[in-house]
This record gives C-alpha cells, structure tokens and sequence, in this order.
C-alpha cells in the first residue's frame, strides 16, 4: 500500500513536471547567453520563496518523525556491552543530526540567496587551500574517533573467552526454519559435529564416538542464561546463511555453512528485571534470524531466558544429556 502510494505521488510529481515544461521550456533552460533567457525575475524569486517553503516543511517533517516513532527504538541494552553499542550509536546520531541541520538549512537557503539574477556577477573563485584542509581533515578526525571506539567495542565482544574463564559455552545452530542450542555440559567442552555425520536422527551431525560430546544438551524452543556471566557463542549452519540476531543484548552474528562463528556478551537484566525496565508483563528476550534465509524466514525465533545463576542451573539438570 504505502509503495503504492510512492509511485503514484511520484507519477503524479512526474507529470506536473512535464506538463508545466513543455517541450520548448527544456531547451530554453540549455541556452548558453543567460541573456537569451525567458525566465524572469519574478518566476526566480517566486521559485526561490518555494524552495525555502520545501526546506521549512521538510525539516519539519523530519521532527515530526522523529516524536511520532522516536520512542519505538529498543529499550535500554540486557547486556553489559550494549551500553557501549548505544553510546556509540548516540554520539553518531548527535553528529549526524548536526551536519544534517547545518548542510540543508543551507542547501534551501543558497537556493533561495543565489538565484539567478541577470546583474549579479559571478565571483572568480578557484581554490582556497584552508578551506580544503579543513573540509578534509574534520571529518576525517571526526570519523577516525567514531571507528576507533567501534574497533574496541568490536575487540571486547569478538575475543573469544578464556578456556579458564568461568562462562557458559552454547552453540547455536541455524537451520531452515529454526534454531537448536547445544550445551556443552560438565566438561565445558562441545563434542566435534561434521556435516557427513547429519541424519534423521543426529541433525546436528555431533560426533557419536567423540567422549567430549556424550554430556552435552540439546534444546529447542527456548534457552536459558545466566545473568551476570560471560555467555560464549558459537554459532553453525546446516543450509544457507542465517543470521543469529539478539537486539535486546545488541548483539548480532551471521551463521555460514561450514564455518564457526562466534560471539560473547555478558546478560546484565533477569527477564523479570527487563519486563520491570520495559513496563511489559510480556516481554521476552529474542533470538531471531535476520538474513531472509527461505520461505519460513519469519518463523525463525527461539525465546532466551535470562535467570539467576541458580535457576539456570536447575534449568539445566532436568535437561537430558546426548547420551
Ligand atoms: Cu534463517
């Protein structure tokens, strides 16, 4: 419906246009003497007055937006790192906005101040070498430090975890048209897997001989974590890519067959504390695929319990083991 209406509104846009140029108009508008133009002084300044109109109106419109679906964006982060993502996300947004302001106030505006005017002349005007050093050196400082704090925050989620390091290890694995996590048990070790071991029965093609895979758990539907401990991921595919996507804990991972992925992020909010944050009873934790991987895409999603460490642990023991 709304594509729909694009089009027309640009049909429409399209056929004012040409009807209001017709044919000999174009032509005129290519004339090499600004002398031999028709347009006059009046039909400027009128256009002019139009396009400060459109610049007002568009602003506007931008302001609008953003009161009208500024407070759908995510709450605030469920993992430790998040609130780094977000300040990032923040103090891109602030510049952003401030160049935004600054360049089209001045794009409608020089429209407007410099139209064409027969006895105005053109100012000679080369090169000016302070000028270009700072149009070049601002933004390249500006852009160095945005992806100099991105660079670190990506280091601290992608290093993967310690052996040592108390944490729980799951591997989420991607298939059309859902998600599996695997645990890796006591041992804290997952069993090897090879896509030639997949069958009916073992669609995660885990190694049957290999000791390391026998305490491992297979879940689906739903998984739990810990709050306040270190969450390794490791992420597989069976088919095509897919995409492991946890916007609650800003946390996002491509799956590819045949080759392991991995992601770490620290829960910081129970589910209970997150649905006091939100103000929704029913507010859960999401894993979701977020590449369009097949027919039943939309379908892909596996509900994630954050809990005390206790909890989890219960959780965990009434699930069975691989063997
Ligand atoms: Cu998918």
């Amino acid at each position: 419906m709304l594509l729909l209406s694009a089009f027309l509104f640009i049909l429409i846009l399209f056929l004012i246009t040409f009807f209001y140029l017709k044919g000999g108009d174009f032509k005129e508008m290519f004339k090499e003497n600004p002398d031999d133009l028709k347009f006059d002084e009046q039909e400027n300044r009128t256009q002019g007055w139009l396009f400060i109109a459109f610049g007002i109106g568009f602003l506007l419109f931008i302001l609008f937006l953003i009161f009208k679906w500024g407070g759908s964006i995510l709450p605030e982060s469920g993992s430790v790192h998040g609130a780094d993502v977000d300040s990032l996300m923040l103090i891109t947004g602030v510049i952003i906005s401030i160049v935004f302001v600054i360049t089209h106030v001045l794009l409608f505006f020089f429209v407007f101040k410099y139209a064409f005017n027969k006895n105005r002349k053109p100012a000679f005007f080369t090169h000016n070498l302070k000028l270009e050093l700072l149009w070049t050196a601002l933004p390249a400082m500006v852009l160095v430090l945005l992806i100099s704090i991105g660079l670190y925050n990506w280091n601290s989620i992608m290093k993967p975890l310690d052996d040592k390091d108390d944490k729980v290890l799951i591997e989420i694995y991607a298939k059309q048209f859902d998600w599996t996590a695997r645990y890796a048990g006591n041992d804290g070790k997952l069993g090897r897997a090879n896509i030639v071991l997949i069958n009916n029965a073992n669609f995660l093609g885990i190694d049957t001989t290999d000791v390391v895979s026998f305490d491992d758990k297979i879940v689906k539907n739903e998984f739990h974590i810990p709050v306040n401990k270190p969450v390794q991921f490791v992420f597989r595919a069976q088919d095509v890519m897919h995409s492991a996507y946890m916007p609650h804990f800003r946390a996002q991972m491509n799956c590819v067959p045949g080759l392991k992925t991995q992601f770490n992020f620290t829960p910081k909010y129970t589910t209970q504390e997150m649905r006091r944050i939100t103000k929704n009873p029913d507010f859960d934790y999401m894993l979701l695929c977020n590449k369009i991987c097949g027919m039943a895409h939309f379908a892909m999603k596996m509900k994630i319990v954050v809990e005390s460490e206790e909890d989890y642990n219960k959780w965990l023991a009434i699930n069975p083991t691989f063997r």
